[in-house]
């Protein structure tokens, strides 16, 4: 009988699972797909948000049902539970849930015959019904206020000094702010504040989970240094709050056993150990086990690009997290809002919906494509803020549309790219003769995409077997949790990297052409004058 590990991803649109044998090879994987199968929750792209409005929620009771139906999933493609010796997750980053005065004892009595959304889904259990999700900006005034107290010195910088970024609509803070406001009474009753991310490990757990150092970096209230909530940030958020957030842990910590539900239900073992869970990026950094120099850059329905920093910089365009791979490290994070669902835009009106005719149209038009660029933001942008379409031509002037289809697809790709290479080298980060560029997520399967991603870099684009970097990381962390044990055994013995060796080297699928610099470096510069010019 073999050791598993089991990985799970509550993203943006699926919950995923990986299970993994100790060579960390993977022996399942499954996923729910929110839209489709679970439609009565009528969700587009995972989320809710009636027409017109910044606000962007998720009936939370929607995460626990798609639990209930991956685990059965899971027992029919033959997974044995009773091999699993520990398990750890990720979830999208920034929402949160709201446990209301039962929700402590509802976990801790969950009755093993009855599905998990049947018992968990009651005002009781969760205070407030929808949790809202990182795609929310509707929390601008909330933001103004949380820069506009003394926290490190005051202001945006003074923010991003202690929490990592600047006060951002997204992030908890914001969130849990505006809900004391809005619906103090049901603030009231609220218990315990979860991430998504400690959410799910609570189910897992029977007891409310501590938030980890990293997802908790993107909450705009814990200071990253200190690893301990802000008094100053609560006080400024909302009443009483350090006692509804709990304690905090780092990102691989074995927190505790199985509940005794999982037992009961699946067969897994009482021993199989639950390691925190984190943000989908930090796992995702995980996955890929990113090492100090390269860049990864993860292409979903948010795009986001994310290096490893030995020490944290304030800086207040883009996230500095605790480093969920190494205690003392840190990591910086940009996140561009409008990914997949854009480019998804874009081959509908531009290649009939089909990828092959999107590729083919990008494979035809030269580097730096006639001197067009072009900037999609189908929602507001969060680097930079700005929202819509914005086309220009070689002599600088505005577009309201471009003249080939060939020319709209390479522009829109092309923009995409440039714009992260210019935040990254905001960040400190510089092309270097070693520089590895490592592509994650659904896009990294799509070649043509990842030579315009090498072109823009100048730098070769390695790809992992799988493109679940997230859910990967996650039962990599399982194992790395679990050999470190709850006493936390050796670090260097079971860094990460040990944990890993065992893996392959990531495959090389793009080299840059000899023009590249010479075509995007001056793109590069013309990129920071049009979003100034937008920002004016
Ligand atoms: C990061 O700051 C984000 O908001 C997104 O990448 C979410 O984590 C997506 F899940």
């Amino acid at each position: 009988m073999g050791s598993t590990y089991l990985g799970l991803d509550f993203s943006t649109q699926q919950l995923k699972a990986v299970v993994l044998n100790e060579e960390l090879q993977i022996l399942h994987e499954t996923h729910v797909h929110f839209d489709s199968e679970l439609p009565e929750f009528r969700t587009h792209g995972g989320v809710v948000q009636k027409k017109g409005s910044k606000e962007v929620t998720v009936p939370t009771i929607m995460w626990v049902k798609a639990l209930d139906m991956l685990l059965e999933k899971l027992r029919v493609c033959g997974v044995d539970f009773s091999e699993i010796v520990a398990l750890s997750g990720s979830a999208q980053q920034h929402g949160s849930v709201y446990w209301g005065k039962g929700g402590k004892a509802a976990l801790a009595s969950l009755n093993p015959s009855r599905f998990l959304h049947e018992q968990l889904g009651i005002p009781s259990v969760l205070s407030i019904p929808n949790s809202p999700v990182w795609m929310d900006s509707s929390t601008t005034a909330q933001c103004r206020r949380l820069e506009s107290g003394s926290v490190g010195g005051g202001g945006a910088v003074g923010m991003a000094r202690v929490t990592g970024s600047r006060a951002y609509e997204r992030f908890t803070a914001a969130q849990i702010a505006k809900i004391a406001e809005t619906k103090s009474q049901a603030y009231s009753t609220t218990e315990r504040i979860s991430l998504i991310s400690s959410f799910a490990c609570s189910i897992f757990l029977g007891d409310y989970a501590p938030i980890d150092w990293a997802d908790g970096s993107g909450m705009n209230l814990l200071d990253i240094e200190a690893k301990d909530w802000s008094d100053e940030c609560l006080e400024l958020c909302a009443p009483m709050l350090r006692g509804k957030l709990g304690a905090t842990k780092h990102s691989y910590a074995n927190i505790g056993p199985i509940s005794p539900y999982f037992v009961e239900r699946f067969g897994f073992s009482p021993e199989c150990r639950v390691v925190a869970f984190t943000g989908d990026n930090p796992a995702s950094l995980v996955g890929m086990r990113l090492q100090e120099g390269d860049i990864a850059v993860s292409l979903g329905t948010s795009d986001t690009v994310f290096m490893w920093l030995s020490e944290p910089k304030t800086i207040t365009e883009g996230h500095v997290l605790c480093n969920p791979a190494k205690k003392d490290a840190f990591m910086a994070l940009l996140c561009f809002k409008n990914g997949s669902l854009t480019r998804e835009r874009i081959r509908d009106n531009s290649a009939d919906g089909s990828w092959e005719i999107f590729n083919e149209l990008l494979n035809n038009t030269p580097r730096g494509n006639f001197g067009n660029m072009g900037l999609y933001f189908d929602s507001q942008e969060i680097l930079p803020n700005a929202v819509g379409d914005f086309r220009y031509n070689k002599a600088g002037d505005k577009l309201t549309r471009f003249t080939s289809t060939e020319v709209e697809v390479r522009a829109l790709i092309e923009g995409q790219f440039i714009a992260k290479r210019a935040h990254a080298e905001d960040f400190g980060f510089k092309i270097g003769k070693g520089t590895r560029v490592l592509a994650t997520g659904g896009a990294s399967v799509n070649t043509s995409i990842l030579q315009v991603l090498a072109d823009v870099f100048n730098s070769p684009v390695y790809v992992q077997e799988s493109t679940n970097s997230a859910v990967l990381g996650a039962a990599y962390q399982a194992k790395h949790g679990y050999l470190l044990g709850s006493s936390e055994g050796n670090e260097n013995e079971n860094s990460l990297e040990a944990v890993t060796a065992c893996l392959p080297a990531p495959t090389l699928v793009c080299s840059p052409f000899q023009d590249a610099a010479e075509v995007y470096n001056p793109m590069i510069t013309r990129y920071r004058k049009i979003i100034s010019a937008i920002g004016d």
